[in-house]
């Protein structure tokens, strides 16, 4: 894909799995830095770009303006599909990618949060919320991992790079069950030494 993106940049932020992406595919890009402190992304300019005040927020080269981390990585994957990074359209990988690519925004992280940060709230029923529960949503991703190495299964997608880095995060944050688990820390490993990401732990 021809031209450059235009990634604004946090390294506090999702924005750093949407560069680790960038890197995967190959792609050219420049950085914005923006500094929450300063409330950099609530000014007007921002906020005409992305009303919800939040990164990442990545500029197509054509000047499309793309929010939402699985969104971006899933556009990412099919611009560059010398990357391998999507399934072919159709098929039944394809299925299992779209699958875990929205399990990491939609069950993931809404079950990792309430769990870090309602830890004494009573649990919110278990069938009005999307996740479930929390131990619910640790136990299918387990199930998923004892499986196959990736959650597509043998090979790395765009899939794998959400759901990773969100496991990520939370081992960081010290989520419930998450560094204890030998199958999730193994699926951070594989996906960590890969040369795309370290070169996404650079200084900006
Ligand atoms: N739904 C968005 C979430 C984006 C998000 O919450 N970003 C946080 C950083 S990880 C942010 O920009 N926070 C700054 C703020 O809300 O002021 C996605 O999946 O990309």
């Amino acid at each position: 894909m021809q031209g450059r993106f235009k990634l604004y940049f946090n390294p506090r932020s999702r924005s750093t799995v949407v560069r680790w992406m960038l890197n995967e595919v190959g792609a050219e890009y420049d950085l914005v830095p923006i500094d929450f402190e300063k409330g950099e992304n609530r000014t007007p300019e921002f906020l005409a770009l992305n009303p919800m005040g939040k990164l990442p927020t990545l500029l197509l080269p054509d000047g499309t303006v793309m929010t939402e981390t699985a969104a971006i990585l899933a556009h990412l994957a099919d611009c560059f599909p010398e990357a391998g990074l999507a399934p072919a359209v159709g098929t039944s990988e394809r299925a299992n990618y779209y699958r875990w690519l929205l399990f990491s925004p939609s069950c993931l992280e809404p079950a990792g949060v309430d769990a870090m940060m309602r830890k004494d709230a009573e649990p919110l029923p278990k069938m009005a919320v999307g996740w479930g529960s929390y131990d619910d949503v640790i136990d299918t991703i387990e199930q998923r991992l004892e499986a196959a190495p990736y959650v597509t299964g043998e090979t790395v997608t765009a899939a794998d790079i959400a759901l990773g880095a969100t496991l990520q995060y939370f081992t960081m944050f010290g989520a419930p069950r998450v560094k204890d688990s030998s199958l999730i820390q193994g699926f951070i490993a594989r996906l960590t030494e890969r040369e795309a990401f370290k070169r996404g732990q650079a200084p900006a």
